[in-house]
């Protein structure tokens, strides 16, 4: 039974599920689909775990009836799912391409069939690479209006029958990983490209939510925002100052231009002494302006502690574990602003992720107080290793305390008055993770999908599945 000192979840509350276009389809050249930055990134050697890629990954585009049949028995309310633009447009615009337009009609009817409403992701990643060859993708401004025509075009064919949209997965991810520590493509390092890139996104995400206005008037979209909320490690007014700088740099410089159409204050002051602010062109201030969205998109996974970095002899950017093997990670940081740190309060996951409910309730009352935007959880989740058993069973009771834990979170929030639209595992099936290949899996669906060899891609139900069913039919009441 749920606490009774805490509200109820809404009635409607979407109980959902998600997942990206890349980590699940596969059919990574079938029906026209051109090439993204992807599928040629994971081609250049010692870039991702044991050198996987998304050529097959879980199959979901010729699986995708089943998924949606597993599913409807879940009794899932909303999935959320990105499109691949090199399937609608293969070189990034010109010409429709209509098989994929038919793949996506396809899924979004046989979701609706089963009364589970669509959360279409306009951009989860994989840029067409023919706009990074032509004029460098997310470097040019170009890109500002390609990515605003591949959108309306989704917009004028789904519009009628999805009402929640994502317009940007994880700008801030993409952009960091991207750009600064060349982790993702195009595989860059270099702080002014970051910020100049970034900036564009920023521009691009608010004039397709201007678009957005006008196609599907009573539609909602809003980004979703990787937010780590900052703790400082003590109550040395030096971690204090240094967990606010990596408030204002890591998280406010994206959710303030969401939100406001404006760069946070001091943050900018401090890039601006770095000689790394972005140029602002005549008219990006209005632009930003007026593409505020509907809701803030949440993907929390941790927090993240910090402390000062000195700037001599400071930590910089510093390797992740992609590994699993607990411990393999490096204390990351800005010298002469901060650094992450342990803490020790906090477990830690085989990927050194801090495993922190509280955190989800922090991030969406830091969200609600400044910000005053409704809340759509996109992504929670928990990256581990899971056994099959013999007789194709999986107790993942991990999985489930960590979920059960974070739901109490939402609760909790939703009781302090936070208003939460949603909340969305990630993810339904097991998929690839980016840099970290099969092993590290979040699904409540397992697949047999594997880094090395040929494997029959069969999809079964964790423990955690039949957990999730329990909790989406009671709305929450039994956790
Ligand atoms: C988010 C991404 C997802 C997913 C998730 C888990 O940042 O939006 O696409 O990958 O993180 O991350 P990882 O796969 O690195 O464990």
């Amino acid at each position: 039974m749920i606490h009774p000192t805490l509200a109820p979840l809404p009635k409607g509350f979407l109980w959902g599920a998600a997942s990206a276009a890349y980590q699940v389809e596969g059919a990574w050249n079938e029906d026209g689909k051109g090439v993204s930055n992807w599928d040629k990134f994971v081609r250049i050697p010692g870039k991702t775990f044991k050198g996987t890629t998304g050529d097959i990954a879980v199959d979901h585009y010729h699986r995708y009836r089943e998924d949606v049949q597993l599913m409807a028995e879940l009794g899932l309310k909303a999935y959320r799912f990105s499109v691949a633009w090199t399937r609608i447009f293969p070189d990034g615009r010109g010409k429709v391409n209509p098989k994929g337009i038919e793949f996506y009609s396809n899924l979004i009817d046989e979701l609706r069939k089963a009364g589970i409403e669509p959360i279409l992701t306009l951009y989860h990643w994989d840029l067409p690479q023919a706009l990074q060859d032509e004029y460098g993708g997310w470097e040019s401004r170009q890109i500002i209006e390609d990515f605003t025509n591949y959108s309306i075009e989704l917009f004028k064919q789904f519009g009628s029958r999805v009402k929640y949209w994502v317009s940007l997965n994880e700008q801030n991810i993409f952009t960091m990983l991207g750009y600064r520590a060349a982790a993702h493509p195009p595989g860059v390092k270099d702080e002014k490209r970051f910020y100049q890139a970034n900036h564009h996104a920023s521009l691009a995400n608010a004039s397709v939510i201007g678009a957005f206005r006008t196609h599907v008037p009573d539609g909602k979209i809003g980004p979703s925002f990787a937010y780590s909320p900052a703790y400082p490690l003590t109550a040395n007014p030096e971690d204090i100052l240094a967990a606010e700088i990596a408030e204002e740099l890591n998280s406010h410089w994206w959710m303030d231009v969401y939100a406001w159409g404006k760069y946070p204050k001091v943050a900018w002051k401090a890039l601006e002494r770095k000689r790394v602010v972005p140029i602002i062109e005549e008219g990006d201030a209005q632009l930003l302006e007026a593409g505020r969205p509907d809701f803030m998109g949440l993907n929390y996974y941790q927090s993240s502690t910090y402390e000062k970095n000195p700037l001599e002899g400071g930590v910089g950017q510093a390797e992740m574990n992609t590994t699993g093997k607990k411990g393999s990670s490096k204390d990351a940081g800005i010298q002469g602003m901060f650094k992450t740190v342990a803490n020790s309060y906090l477990e830690r996951t085989n990927w050194d992720w801090n495993i922190d409910p509280d955190g989800l309730r922090i991030a969406l009352r830091r969200i609600e107080s400044r910000y005053k935007l409704p809340v759509l959880i996109s992504e929670n989740g928990l990256g581990e290793f899971d056994e099959e058993k013999e007789g194709g069973i999986i107790e993942d009771d991990y999985r489930i305390d960590y979920i059960r834990s974070h739901v109490k979170a939402i609760q909790e929030a939703v009781t302090d008055g936070v208003k939460i639209l949603g909340y969305c595992i990630w993810s339904f099936t097991d998929l690839l993770s980016w840099l970290n290949g099969f092993q590290k899996r979040y699904g409540l669906v397992y697949v047999n999908q594997h880094e090395e060899g040929e494997h029959d891609l069969s999809r079964i139900k964790k423990k955690s599945y039949y957990w999730y069913k329990n909790v989406i039919h009671t709305n929450g009441e039994e956790i």
